[in-house]
């Protein structure tokens, strides 16, 4: 088949999951154009089935807010025309959705019908989706939408709790490349940072509010009283500056490590023994499962979707929203013992397993073909 697909190009886990997906897409023979404002950061390869479109969006003095939506709707009315596309599919609803239902009525004007696949995956639902200068939109370009899909069943719920939405809702749960992210020998790299043999807590993150920071570093003080241990935080954003300077108050700067965006992410989770993520909200926690996938337990709240990931007891443990306590407390019963993390980290990487993207992605596949044939002739006679 042939896709267009529009995702956020950022760290952000949309954006990571649309990347992962048209990547090995375009690796079982289908044709996948990405229409974004900027190449997408996991689009890392060069590959005769992908091809990339940047969205460019004209600034003039008028505007206080450059117009990103029409700029979109264009570029993909052009990549429809001319690419032959059977399908969109756009990632995040806010505003993708919508300007893929502008899209959809501009190409009509060209006799084309492309059917929009739009998939939720969390804040566009949680929280921004909800807010209303942006709900009565949302509710309309997800009902709009051909086909629809949501990265966890909490998410699923979620949207038709709070949203007018009729259109039926599919699951198809986020992945991981169980190959790339797995356990690497990296114990050289273990100890230039574990110089004295301390136990490693990992954590990345967009450093949003929502990821509650300060609930990690307060869970790793309190691990850090008991055994010697060091805190690697990945990830870069608003919440990233005050991290460092309840670091400095908290006097934890010597084992506390931020290490900013990065990209080979497995090569770090292969020397983690725990990952700490503590979120507010969480429709899924991609960076949990990849972590797992690596081997690594997970510490985490019961938020949204991570009870579906990290099954409490068996691949790490989960607590209520601000449990600091009873985190740390998880943490050591893993740490102080050998034998409990070795069953664990096995669990982990098993549960992972069942989120390789060899079963996700023909998940995708099938959909779309559903989707297709229920929406019938691309050019209307
Ligand atoms: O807020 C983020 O973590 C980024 C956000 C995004 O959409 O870019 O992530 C959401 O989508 C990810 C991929 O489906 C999920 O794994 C994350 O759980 C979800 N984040 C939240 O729900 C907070």
């Amino acid at each position: 088949m042939n896709i267009g697909i529009v995702c956020y190009p950022t760290y952000g886990g949309s954006g990571v999951v649309a990347t992962e997906l048209g990547k090995s897409l375009a690796d079982r023979g289908h044709t996948i154009h990405f229409i974004t404002y900027n190449r997408p950061i996991r689009l890392d390869l060069f590959s005769e089935n992908i091809f990339y479109h940047q969205v460019r969006t004209p600034n003039y003095p008028l505007f206080e807010f450059s117009p990103y939506e029409s700029a979109l709707a264009s570029a993909m009315v052009e990549v429809a025309r001319f690419n032959n596309l059977d399908a969109f599919h756009v990632h995040y609803a806010i505003p993708h959705a919508s300007v893929a239902f502008l899209a959809k009525q501009i190409l009509k004007r060209y006799r084309l019908n492309i059917p929009v696949i739009t998939t939720l995956h969390g804040t566009d639902i949680t929280l921004v989706g909800k807010d209303k200068s942006f709900e009565p939109v949302v509710s309309f370009s997800i009902d709009q939408s051909d086909g629809v899909t949501a990265v966890s069943d909490f998410l699923r719920k979620d949207t038709l709790d709070h949203f007018h939405v009729e259109r039926k809702i599919k699951v198809i749960p986020n992945f991981v490349d169980i190959d790339r992210f797995q356990r690497h020998d990296k114990d050289h790299f273990r100890k230039m940072i574990a110089t004295q043999g301390e136990k490693l807590l990992l954590h990345t993150s967009n450093f949003r509010k929502v990821k509650r920071i300060g609930d990690v570093l307060k869970t790793f003080a309190r691990v850090r009283e008991k055994i010697p241990s060091k805190l690697l935080m990945i990830g870069d954003g608003p919440e990233r500056g005050p991290a460092e300077a309840m670091c400095r108050e908290m006097n934890l700067c010597d084992d506390i490590v931020f290490l900013g965006s990065q990209n080979a992410v497995e090569e770090i989770y292969s020397i983690g023994d725990l990952f700490i993520i503590p979120s507010g909200s969480e429709s899924f926690g991609l960076s949990a499962l990849e972590a797992m996938s690596c081997g690594v337990p997970v510490i985490s709240s019961n938020a949204g979707g991570l009870p579906e990931v990290v099954i409490d007891g068996e691949t790490g443990f989960t607590s209520p929203i601000g449990d600091v306590d009873k985190m740390a407390k998880d943490a050591l019963s893993l740490l102080q013992d050998d034998k409990k993390w070795q069953i664990f980290s096995k669990n982990a990487r098993k549960q992972a397993e069942q989120f390789s993207l060899a079963y996700i992605v023909p998940l995708y596949e099938d959909y779309y073909q559903k989707v297709v044939q229920q929406v019938g002739k691309k050019v209307i006679a």
